[in-house]
Protein backbone atom coordinates (compact mmCIF):
# COMPACT_ATOMS: atom_id res chain seq x y z
CA UNK A 1 0.00 0.00 0.00
CA UNK A 2 2.64 2.52 1.04
CA UNK A 3 4.36 1.52 -2.68
CA UNK A 4 0.67 2.42 -4.39
CA UNK A 5 0.65 5.96 -2.33
CA UNK A 6 4.25 6.62 -3.25
CA UNK A 7 3.42 6.44 -6.86
CA UNK A 8 0.54 8.25 -6.79
CA UNK A 9 1.87 10.90 -4.54
CA UNK A 10 5.02 11.13 -7.12
CA UNK A 11 3.21 11.27 -9.94
CA UNK A 12 1.01 14.62 -8.44
CA UNK A 13 4.05 16.71 -8.81
CA UNK A 14 4.84 15.27 -12.54
CA UNK A 15 1.36 16.51 -13.14
CA UNK A 16 1.48 19.82 -11.73
CA UNK A 17 5.37 20.54 -13.39
CA UNK A 18 3.43 19.55 -17.60
CA UNK A 19 1.59 21.56 -19.37
CA UNK A 20 -1.20 19.06 -20.39
CA UNK A 21 -2.83 19.73 -23.46
CA UNK A 22 -4.58 17.05 -24.75
CA UNK A 23 -5.66 17.69 -28.39
CA UNK A 24 -9.05 16.16 -28.89
CA UNK A 25 -8.22 14.96 -32.49
CA UNK A 26 -5.64 12.54 -33.93
CA UNK A 27 -2.57 13.59 -34.89
CA UNK A 28 -1.07 12.93 -38.78
CA UNK A 29 2.20 13.95 -38.53
CA UNK A 30 3.54 10.54 -37.22
CA UNK A 31 4.95 9.24 -40.60
CA UNK A 32 3.95 5.71 -42.22
CA UNK A 33 6.87 3.91 -39.97
CA UNK A 34 9.30 5.88 -39.60
CA UNK A 35 12.82 5.36 -40.94
CA UNK A 36 13.61 1.89 -38.83
CA UNK A 37 16.13 1.91 -36.04
CA UNK A 38 18.29 -0.96 -34.96
CA UNK A 39 17.00 -4.07 -34.17
CA UNK A 40 14.22 -4.32 -36.44
CA UNK A 41 12.16 -1.54 -34.52
CA UNK A 42 11.19 1.73 -35.57
CA UNK A 43 11.24 5.51 -34.38
CA UNK A 44 7.93 6.13 -35.23
CA UNK A 45 6.70 7.38 -31.53
CA UNK A 46 3.46 8.67 -32.95
CA UNK A 47 1.14 7.06 -29.89
CA UNK A 48 -2.99 7.04 -30.12
CA UNK A 49 -4.92 7.22 -26.86
CA UNK A 50 -7.99 5.78 -27.50
CA UNK A 51 -10.44 5.60 -24.10
CA UNK A 52 -13.84 4.00 -23.71
CA UNK A 53 -15.23 7.18 -24.26
CA UNK A 54 -14.39 10.91 -23.49
CA UNK A 55 -16.00 12.69 -21.02
CA UNK A 56 -14.96 10.40 -18.28
CA UNK A 57 -11.87 12.46 -15.56
CA UNK A 58 -10.96 9.02 -14.87
CA UNK A 59 -9.52 8.86 -18.93
CA UNK A 60 -8.87 12.53 -19.12
CA UNK A 61 -6.24 11.61 -15.99
CA UNK A 62 -5.11 8.34 -17.79
CA UNK A 63 -4.30 10.24 -20.68
CA UNK A 64 -2.21 13.36 -19.26
CA UNK A 65 -0.17 10.45 -18.01
CA UNK A 66 0.05 9.06 -21.36
CA UNK A 67 0.86 12.99 -22.72
CA UNK A 68 3.85 13.43 -20.01
CA UNK A 69 5.12 10.29 -20.59
CA UNK A 70 5.08 11.08 -24.65
CA UNK A 71 6.35 13.97 -23.83
CA UNK A 72 9.39 12.88 -21.72
CA UNK A 73 10.35 10.66 -24.86
CA UNK A 74 9.66 13.16 -28.01
CA UNK A 75 7.05 11.46 -29.12
CA UNK A 76 4.02 12.70 -30.48
CA UNK A 77 0.69 11.98 -28.19
CA UNK A 78 -3.06 12.40 -29.54
CA UNK A 79 -6.20 11.01 -28.04
CA UNK A 80 -9.29 10.17 -29.53
CA UNK A 81 -12.78 8.30 -28.44
CA UNK A 82 -16.45 7.99 -29.02
CA UNK A 83 -18.80 9.97 -27.13
CA UNK A 84 -20.75 6.41 -26.14
CA UNK A 85 -19.16 3.78 -24.50
CA UNK A 86 -20.54 1.17 -26.96
CA UNK A 87 -18.76 -2.15 -28.04
CA UNK A 88 -18.30 -1.21 -31.52
CA UNK A 89 -18.01 2.64 -31.22
CA UNK A 90 -14.28 2.42 -31.45
CA UNK A 91 -13.60 1.06 -34.66
CA UNK A 92 -13.42 3.97 -36.99
CA UNK A 93 -10.72 5.36 -34.62
CA UNK A 94 -9.05 2.36 -35.24
CA UNK A 95 -9.58 2.38 -38.69
CA UNK A 96 -8.64 6.21 -38.62
CA UNK A 97 -5.62 5.47 -36.97
CA UNK A 98 -4.49 2.57 -39.08
CA UNK A 99 -4.97 4.88 -41.67
CA UNK A 100 -2.49 7.40 -40.49
CA UNK A 101 0.04 4.94 -39.95
CA UNK A 102 0.39 5.49 -36.12
CA UNK A 103 3.33 3.94 -33.85
CA UNK A 104 1.07 2.66 -31.58
CA UNK A 105 -2.37 2.50 -30.43
CA UNK A 106 -3.24 2.61 -26.63
CA UNK A 107 -6.71 1.04 -26.34
CA UNK A 108 -9.49 0.84 -23.14
CA UNK A 109 -11.64 -1.98 -24.86
CA UNK A 110 -15.56 -1.32 -24.47
CA UNK A 111 -15.58 -5.29 -25.62
CA UNK A 112 -12.98 -8.16 -25.72
CA UNK A 113 -14.60 -8.91 -29.43
CA UNK A 114 -15.72 -6.28 -31.06
CA UNK A 115 -13.13 -3.90 -31.98
CA UNK A 116 -10.36 -7.08 -32.96
CA UNK A 117 -11.37 -7.52 -36.74
CA UNK A 118 -9.84 -3.75 -36.85
CA UNK A 119 -7.12 -4.14 -33.83
CA UNK A 120 -5.34 -7.11 -36.31
CA UNK A 121 -5.82 -4.96 -39.62
CA UNK A 122 -4.00 -2.34 -37.71
CA UNK A 123 -1.27 -4.53 -36.32
CA UNK A 124 -0.61 -6.21 -39.83
CA UNK A 125 -0.33 -2.82 -40.82
CA UNK A 126 2.48 -2.22 -38.61
CA UNK A 127 0.85 -0.68 -35.53
CA UNK A 128 1.84 -1.71 -32.16
CA UNK A 129 -1.25 -2.41 -30.35
CA UNK A 130 -1.21 -2.24 -26.10
CA UNK A 131 -4.95 -2.17 -24.40
CA UNK A 132 -4.54 -0.46 -20.91
CA UNK A 133 -7.82 -0.45 -17.98
CA UNK A 134 -10.22 -3.16 -20.01
CA UNK A 135 -8.55 -6.23 -21.91
CA UNK A 136 -9.33 -7.24 -25.29
CA UNK A 137 -8.60 -11.02 -26.01
CA UNK A 138 -5.10 -11.34 -25.85
CA UNK A 139 -4.67 -12.25 -29.79
CA UNK A 140 -5.89 -9.06 -30.68
CA UNK A 141 -2.89 -6.73 -28.99
CA UNK A 142 0.64 -6.72 -28.26
CA UNK A 143 0.56 -5.72 -24.53
CA UNK A 144 -1.69 -5.50 -21.85
CA UNK A 145 -1.36 -2.93 -19.64
CA UNK A 146 -3.48 -4.22 -16.42
CA UNK A 147 -3.94 -1.61 -13.43
CA UNK A 148 -3.95 -3.99 -10.98
CA UNK A 149 -4.35 -7.70 -10.57
CA UNK A 150 -8.22 -8.54 -11.37
CA UNK A 151 -8.28 -10.50 -7.98
CA UNK A 152 -7.00 -7.76 -5.29
CA UNK A 153 -9.64 -5.09 -7.10
CA UNK A 154 -12.30 -7.79 -6.65
CA UNK A 155 -11.11 -7.86 -3.12
CA UNK A 156 -10.48 -4.68 -2.15
CA UNK A 157 -14.46 -3.60 -2.92
CA UNK A 158 -16.40 -6.69 -0.95
CA UNK A 159 -14.03 -6.24 1.88
CA UNK A 160 -14.84 -2.16 2.09
CA UNK A 161 -18.86 -3.01 1.94
CA UNK A 162 -18.45 -5.95 4.31
CA UNK A 163 -16.65 -3.57 6.87
CA UNK A 164 -19.19 -0.73 6.15
CA UNK A 165 -22.68 -3.08 6.66
CA UNK A 166 -21.33 -4.88 9.42
CA UNK A 167 -20.65 -8.13 7.19
CA UNK A 168 -24.04 -8.85 6.28
CA UNK A 169 -27.52 -8.05 4.30
CA UNK A 170 -28.20 -7.19 0.51
CA UNK A 171 -25.72 -5.54 -1.47
CA UNK A 172 -26.12 -4.41 -5.43
CA UNK A 173 -23.85 -3.92 -8.16
CA UNK A 174 -23.52 -1.01 -10.00
CA UNK A 175 -21.79 -1.58 -13.16
CA UNK A 176 -20.07 0.60 -16.70
CA UNK A 177 -21.16 -1.55 -19.64
CA UNK A 178 -22.53 -4.80 -19.91
CA UNK A 179 -19.47 -5.66 -22.04
CA UNK A 180 -16.53 -4.19 -20.28
CA UNK A 181 -14.13 -6.67 -20.12
CA UNK A 182 -12.50 -4.96 -16.81
CA UNK A 183 -15.64 -5.03 -15.29
CA UNK A 184 -16.97 -8.16 -16.06
CA UNK A 185 -13.39 -10.05 -14.64
CA UNK A 186 -13.95 -7.82 -11.47
CA UNK A 187 -18.18 -8.90 -10.75
CA UNK A 188 -17.26 -12.47 -11.41
CA UNK A 189 -14.58 -12.35 -8.96
CA UNK A 190 -16.29 -10.25 -6.28
CA UNK A 191 -19.26 -13.02 -6.74
CA UNK A 192 -16.78 -16.04 -5.68
CA UNK A 193 -14.66 -13.95 -2.80
CA UNK A 194 -18.04 -13.03 -1.48
CA UNK A 195 -19.19 -16.57 -1.92
CA UNK A 196 -15.95 -18.22 0.02
CA UNK A 197 -16.01 -15.10 2.38
CA UNK A 198 -19.22 -13.44 3.33
CA UNK A 199 -21.78 -15.78 3.68
CA UNK A 200 -24.37 -13.49 5.00
CA UNK A 201 -24.06 -11.15 2.18
CA UNK A 202 -26.29 -11.24 -0.65
CA UNK A 203 -25.22 -9.66 -4.16
CA UNK A 204 -28.82 -9.32 -5.27
CA UNK A 205 -28.73 -7.53 -8.48
CA UNK A 206 -25.82 -6.38 -11.32
CA UNK A 207 -27.16 -3.34 -13.16
CA UNK A 208 -25.31 -1.25 -15.70
CA UNK A 209 -24.73 2.56 -15.93
CA UNK A 210 -22.76 2.32 -19.09
CA UNK A 211 -20.22 4.61 -17.43
CA UNK A 212 -22.61 7.16 -18.59
CA UNK A 213 -23.36 9.78 -15.53
CA UNK A 214 -27.07 10.19 -16.08
CA UNK A 215 -27.81 6.48 -17.03
CA UNK A 216 -25.88 5.54 -13.30
CA UNK A 217 -27.73 7.89 -11.66
CA UNK A 218 -31.45 6.60 -12.40
CA UNK A 219 -30.11 2.88 -12.30
CA UNK A 220 -28.86 4.24 -8.36
CA UNK A 221 -32.29 5.06 -8.16
CA UNK A 222 -34.19 1.74 -9.90
CA UNK A 223 -31.75 -0.27 -7.66
CA UNK A 224 -33.04 1.50 -4.16
CA UNK A 225 -36.28 1.13 -5.05
CA UNK A 226 -36.89 -2.28 -5.91
CA UNK A 227 -34.46 -3.36 -3.39
CA UNK A 228 -35.82 -2.34 -0.46
CA UNK A 229 -33.49 -4.16 2.34
CA UNK A 230 -30.54 -3.03 0.18
CA UNK A 231 -27.38 -2.39 2.54
CA UNK A 232 -24.83 -1.13 0.11
CA UNK A 233 -23.84 -0.70 -3.52
CA UNK A 234 -20.53 -1.29 -4.84
CA UNK A 235 -19.85 0.75 -8.28
CA UNK A 236 -16.70 -1.32 -9.87
CA UNK A 237 -16.30 1.99 -12.20
CA UNK A 238 -15.61 5.72 -11.32
CA UNK A 239 -18.57 7.32 -13.29
CA UNK A 240 -21.51 5.21 -11.72
CA UNK A 241 -20.11 5.27 -7.76
CA UNK A 242 -20.11 9.21 -8.21
CA UNK A 243 -23.62 9.07 -9.67
CA UNK A 244 -24.52 6.73 -7.24
CA UNK A 245 -22.85 8.80 -4.31
CA UNK A 246 -24.61 11.94 -6.00
CA UNK A 247 -28.02 10.19 -5.50
CA UNK A 248 -28.25 9.09 -1.97
CA UNK A 249 -26.24 12.31 -0.87
CA UNK A 250 -29.79 13.90 -1.12
CA UNK A 251 -31.77 11.40 -0.29
CA UNK A 252 -33.28 9.18 2.94
CA UNK A 253 -30.82 7.08 2.26
CA UNK A 254 -28.05 8.83 3.17
CA UNK A 255 -26.02 7.24 6.19
CA UNK A 256 -28.68 3.77 5.63
CA UNK A 257 -26.68 2.48 2.19
CA UNK A 258 -23.51 1.91 2.14
CA UNK A 259 -21.72 3.23 -1.76
CA UNK A 260 -18.08 1.96 -2.54
CA UNK A 261 -16.04 0.58 -5.47
CA UNK A 262 -14.13 2.61 -7.61
CA UNK A 263 -13.68 6.28 -7.96
CA UNK A 264 -11.34 9.25 -8.39
CA UNK A 265 -10.51 11.06 -5.40
CA UNK A 266 -11.72 14.35 -6.61
CA UNK A 267 -15.17 13.17 -8.13
CA UNK A 268 -15.78 11.36 -4.55
CA UNK A 269 -13.67 14.04 -2.19
CA UNK A 270 -17.40 16.04 -1.67
CA UNK A 271 -19.08 12.53 -0.85
CA UNK A 272 -16.32 11.32 1.56
CA UNK A 273 -16.81 14.96 3.34
CA UNK A 274 -20.49 14.94 3.30
CA UNK A 275 -20.73 11.42 5.04
CA UNK A 276 -22.04 9.62 2.64
CA UNK A 277 -18.92 7.58 1.42
CA UNK A 278 -16.53 6.07 3.74
CA UNK A 279 -13.90 4.73 1.96
CA UNK A 280 -13.48 4.02 -1.87
CA UNK A 281 -10.42 2.39 -4.03
CA UNK A 282 -8.69 2.88 -7.06
CA UNK A 283 -5.03 2.93 -8.39
CA UNK A 284 -3.21 6.30 -10.00
CA UNK A 285 -5.09 6.38 -13.63
CA UNK A 286 -2.33 9.28 -14.85
CA UNK A 287 0.27 6.53 -14.10
CA UNK A 288 -1.28 3.97 -16.05
CA UNK A 289 -0.97 6.04 -18.88
CA UNK A 290 2.18 6.68 -18.38
CA UNK A 291 3.81 2.99 -18.17
CA UNK A 292 1.25 2.35 -21.10
CA UNK A 293 2.77 4.98 -23.61
CA UNK A 294 6.50 3.45 -22.58
CA UNK A 295 5.69 0.02 -23.13
CA UNK A 296 4.46 1.25 -26.63
CA UNK A 297 7.46 2.95 -26.84
CA UNK A 298 9.39 -0.03 -25.95
CA UNK A 299 7.21 -2.14 -28.82
CA UNK A 300 7.93 0.56 -31.79
CA UNK A 301 11.77 0.28 -31.00
CA UNK A 302 12.04 -2.95 -31.34
CA UNK A 303 13.18 -3.53 -27.41
CA UNK A 304 10.41 -5.77 -26.35
CA UNK A 305 7.60 -8.01 -28.52
CA UNK A 306 5.45 -8.50 -25.63
CA UNK A 307 6.87 -11.97 -24.60
CA UNK A 308 6.92 -13.01 -21.34
CA UNK A 309 9.86 -11.70 -19.56
CA UNK A 310 10.73 -8.99 -21.00
CA UNK A 311 11.70 -6.06 -19.79
CA UNK A 312 11.66 -2.12 -20.19
CA UNK A 313 12.47 1.34 -18.37
CA UNK A 314 9.52 3.22 -18.10
CA UNK A 315 10.33 6.84 -17.17
CA UNK A 316 10.12 7.57 -13.42
CA UNK A 317 8.15 4.32 -13.10
CA UNK A 318 11.13 2.44 -13.14
CA UNK A 319 11.78 -0.91 -15.17
CA UNK A 320 8.75 -3.39 -15.77
CA UNK A 321 8.51 -7.12 -16.93
CA UNK A 322 6.05 -8.62 -19.07
CA UNK A 323 3.84 -11.12 -17.19
CA UNK A 324 2.40 -14.53 -18.72
CA UNK A 325 -0.56 -13.49 -21.98
CA UNK A 326 1.38 -10.19 -22.22
CA UNK A 327 0.18 -8.79 -19.52
CA UNK A 328 1.94 -5.79 -17.74
CA UNK A 329 0.97 -5.22 -14.36
CA UNK A 330 1.11 -1.30 -13.12
CA UNK A 331 0.62 -2.08 -8.85
CA UNK A 332 -1.65 -2.13 -5.94
CA UNK A 333 -4.85 -0.69 -5.69
CA UNK A 334 -4.96 1.80 -3.26
CA UNK A 335 -8.07 2.67 -0.61
CA UNK A 336 -8.83 6.65 -0.02
CA UNK A 337 -11.06 7.50 2.76
CA UNK A 338 -11.83 10.71 4.77
CA UNK A 339 -8.30 10.87 6.36
CA UNK A 340 -6.11 10.37 2.97
CA UNK A 341 -8.27 12.01 0.43
CA UNK A 342 -7.11 15.65 0.93
CA UNK A 343 -3.59 14.23 -0.22
CA UNK A 344 -4.62 13.25 -3.90
CA UNK A 345 -5.53 15.43 -6.43
CA UNK A 346 -6.84 13.68 -9.48
C1 LIG B 1 -14.38 3.85 -15.31
C2 LIG B 1 -14.10 2.99 -16.50
C3 LIG B 1 -12.73 2.34 -16.42
C4 LIG B 1 -12.53 1.70 -15.07
C5 LIG B 1 -12.71 2.71 -13.98
C6 LIG B 1 -12.55 2.10 -12.60
O1 LIG B 1 -13.68 5.04 -15.41
O2 LIG B 1 -15.09 2.00 -16.58
O3 LIG B 1 -12.64 1.36 -17.42
O4 LIG B 1 -11.26 1.12 -14.96
O5 LIG B 1 -14.06 3.21 -14.10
Amino acid sequence: MTFARKKIAGFAAVAVAAALVLTGCADTSGGSGGSGSEGGGSDNLSITFLPKNLGNPYFDTSSEGGKTAVDEFGGTFAEVGPAEATPDAQVSYINTATQQAVGALVVSANDPKAICDALNEARDAGVKVVTFDSDTNPECRDLFINQADSEGIAKVQVDLIADQIGGAGEVAILSASANATNQNAWIDLMKEYVATEYPDITIVETVYGDDDDQTSFDKTAALLQSHPNLKGIISPTTVGIAAAARYVSTSDYKGKVAITGLGTPNQMREYVEDGTVTAFALWNPADLGYLAAFASKALIEGDITGEEGDTFEAGELGEYTVGADGVVLLGDPFEFNADNIGDFDF
